[in-house]
């Protein structure tokens, strides 16, 4: 999904009024393709679906190298999620040790935000929410998809949620 984001509209309006002011002048410079600055940004929003533990979208394309920002949101689920992009292939030892962590210091875990924090684990995130997203609260976030093509995963790592709670975010060329 490609979004215009409202700046780029501000600061092409800014451009147009730039560009009328100096309309007398001789040689106004070229416009710097105010377009080409808008691509290259995805947004993208996920929700989650009340009761069935599941996001509200599993799939989404993004390309390789664009701005994205993720809207996750939890508008009715009585129970807290996160949200966590992982490299190709990562995704169950990812999951393996977050369920390690929790075992070892539940407290700690959900401190963590259920995120492993062992060296390999940290390798392999893309992009994490920095909270639990319970009813009612959202997170933006913001990453450059990965310069390499290939097929993301993306689960809550909340115990017991990844199984159920999950999807891939696919980069294209
Ligand atoms: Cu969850």
């Amino acid at each position: 999904m490609k979004t215009v984001f409202a700046p780029t509209l501000l600061a092409l309006a800014l451009a147009t009024t730039a560009l009328s002011v100096r309309a007398e002048e001789p040689k106004p410079a070229a416009p710097a393709a105010p377009a080409a600055a808008a691509a290259g940004e995805t947004k993208v929003v996920i929700g989650v679906v009340p009761a069935v533990m599941q996001y509200d979208k599993k799939a989404f394309s993004v390309k390789a190298g664009d701005k994205v920002s993720i809207l996750f949101t939890n508008k009715g689920c009585p129970l807290q999620h996160n949200l966590v992009i992982l490299k190709p292939g990562t995704d169950a030892k990812f999951g393996m040790a977050a369920d390690k962590m929790i075992v070892a210091d539940a407290a700690g875990a959900m401190t963590k935000v259920y995120l492993p924090d062992d060296a390999e684990s940290k390798a392999s995130i893309v992009a994490a929410s920095t909270k639990l997203i319970g009813t009612g609260q959202n997170e933006i976030l913001t990453f450059t998809a990965p310069a390499e093509a290939g097929a993301y995963p993306f689960l809550c790592t909340f115990p017991g949620h990844r199984f159920l709670m999950k999807g891939v975010m696919t980069v294209t060329q």
